[in-house]
This record gives C-alpha cells, structure tokens and sequence, in this order.
C-alpha cells in the first residue's frame, strides 16, 4: 500500500540514546543507535521504499520519564521536543512529531503539552509509563488526582495521549527474576502499559473527561485480548465485589477513547482481533521503527488478508481523520 502513515517511529538524542543501548547485542548496537540518531536521511529512503508518506516521531524510551530529578526531566524533554521541531520542520510534508512530557511535574507537563501543540505543531504527546519522581523506586501513574488538570488540558487542546512502554518499576519485577528474557518487549512492556492504561479506565478518568484519546501500541498492550473478561470483573453491578464503580464499562471506554497501532506487532490475527473489538476505524498502522524492521512491518501489513477498504482506513484514512491531515 502506498501513502500509509505510521505512528509509533522513535528517534533519540544525545542525551537519551543509551536507554536503549541494553535490547541491542553489541553487533546491532551500532546500527541501532545510528537509525535513532538520525532524524530524517535514511529514515527517509526506507519510508520511500515502504510506501509510507508520513510519519510521527517520538522519543525512545524510558528516556523522560526516567529521569528522577524533575529539573533535568523538563530540560531533557525541551531539549528533544526542540530538536525534534527542527527536523520536522524542515520535511512538514513527510514528518510529524509527539512530544515528550516531564510528567514528574504535571504543572510542567501542562506546559511543555501545551508549547509542542501550539508553538512547535506537534500533532499530541508520546509517554512512556509511570515516572520516577525524586527516587527510582517512587513510580508514579498518571491515573493519580494530581494528573487531572493535565488531562483536562489534553482534552481541551484535543490532541491524542500515546502511551508507550517501558518496563515494570524494579520493585514489581520478582515475577521475571532468573527470567531476563521476559523483560521488555517479549512481555513486560504489554503487561505494564496495559495495567497502566486499565488503571486510567477503572480512576474513571474517561467519565470525567470523555473525549480524550489515548494511543496504545502493539496491537493494545494485551488489553486488546483480555477486554471481556476484565470488563466483566470490573463491572460493579451484580456480585462482583471487586468492581470498580466507573459510568461506563471498561470495554464501552476501551471502545470510545482508545485506539491501537500494530506497531512491533505483525500479526494478522491479532490485527483482526482488534478490528473485531475496536472497529476498523481504531486501529491505526505503525512499525515501531528501529527497534523494528520498518521493511517488515510493511510487507507484512502490505500483504495481510484484510479488505482494501480496511487497509486504507488503517494504513491511512484513520491517522489522517485524527490528525487533521489530508487524505
Ligand atoms: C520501544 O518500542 O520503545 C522498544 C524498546 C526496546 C525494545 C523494543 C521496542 O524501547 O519496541
Ligand atoms: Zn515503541
């Protein structure tokens, strides 16, 4: 397919590029971080041969949300959102960006949300889970009251929230010891972005602020599978006494206020799933580029056995109703 917009694309700066160093052998390192640092030229030339038009960058990852003196956490995202702005601006028509968030201070989140849409044109903000505020272990969630006021600015700029992964706060890792291979994006990463986006559902954030849209990559973070029968438990009528008492049911608000990308995740089935669950309309094509093949993605999504009308809204039409782009 031609002309597809893709929307989980990571680059990294100076600054935050080693985050990502530990997923990479010492043999692909090398190439790994180059494809990071480099904003548009070979970016460019791959999306050109993939048959991608556009494509929305954002920071790797933990990055931002990682860094516990909150000082350094507002100039760290500044400084990327700026050098982000600057290679957009000069590709307007081939690149677009998410900002990242000091969401350590969300007096500060608001601000810097509010400068990347309205003076730098950013199309919404990509964060990467919980932040650590002052001391590793103090992981903090942004379903909590202080972040309201945040979301209430989301909503009123009407620019959509990605939430991305990044591992489990390493007080929660007990489950994964002797088992490094799970951490990451073999299991973690879905298990602790999908607790983080169910947390923001069962706060009832969503009946406070109903037209917010959040983001989910890899085809929902596991939510995605799991949907009836989390919705079923958390419903507060009947029996249950563990429900939680939001207006609308976890699966209503997962079907109103979330979309998925199949970014890092090529699988037909699963795609299918979510078009089942979400609807056509709310899935949204990404790659996950460089921590994944973009080549791949594209072939794969190319080729995979859905309708042409349905590979047009996801390969495009969608990103571009969202994000006000031309079609
Ligand atoms: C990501 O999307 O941020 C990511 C990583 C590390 C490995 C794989 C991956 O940060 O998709
Ligand atoms: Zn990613």
């Amino acid at each position: 397919m031609k002309n597809k917009i893709a929307l989980e694309e990571h680059f990294a700066t100076a600054e935050t590029v080693n985050d990502s160093q530990e997923y990479f052998g010492a043999e692909a390192w090398p190439e790994r971080r180059r494809q990071l640092l480099d904003l548009a030229s070979e970016r460019l030339n791959k999306m050109d041969a993939c048959g991608i038009a556009y494509s929305i960058l954002s920071l790797n990852s933990p990055a931002v949300q990682s860094i516990t003196d909150t000082n350094r956490a507002i100039q760290v995202a500044r400084r990327a959102n700026d050098a982000l702005a600057e290679q957009v601006s000069a590709y307007p028509d081939r690149l677009g960006a998410f900002a990242a968030l000091p969401m350590q201070d969300p007096d500060a989140a608001v601000t810097e949300l509010r400068r990347a849409v309205t003076e730098l044109g950013f199309k919404g903000a990509l964060v990467n889970g919980f932040s650590q505020i002052d001391k590793p272990e103090n992981a903090t969630y942004y379903d909590l009251p202080q972040y309201r006021p945040f979301w209430a600015e989301v909503e009123r700029l009407h620019v959509p929230f990605y939430l991305h992964p990044r591992n489990p706060p390493t007080s929660q890792q007990s489950g994964y010891h002797g088992h490094p291979w799970l951490l990451g994006p073999a299991w973690a990463f879905s298990m602790e972005t999908g607790l983080h986006a169910l947390r923001l559902i069962g706060s009832g954030l969503f009946d406070e602020h109903p037209h917010l849209t959040v983001i989910l990559g890899h085809l929902g973070e596991l939510v995605t599978t799991n949907i009836w029968r989390t919705s079923h438990w958390a419903s507060p009528q009947g029996k249950n006494p563990m429900g939680v008492a939001t207006e609308q049911s976890f699966i209503d608000c997962f079907r109103r206020n979330f979309y998925v990308t199949t970014s890092g995740d090529f699988r037909t089935i699963a795609m299918r799933n979510a078009m089942e669950e979400l609807g056509a309309d709310r899935v949204l094509f990404a790659t996950d580029y460089p921590f994944e093949s973009m080549e791949e993605a594209c072939t794969w999504f190319d080729a995979s056995e859905i309708g042409e009308r349905d590979r047009e809204r996801i390969g495009r039409q969608n990103a571009a109703r969202i994000f006000g782009l031309r079609d």
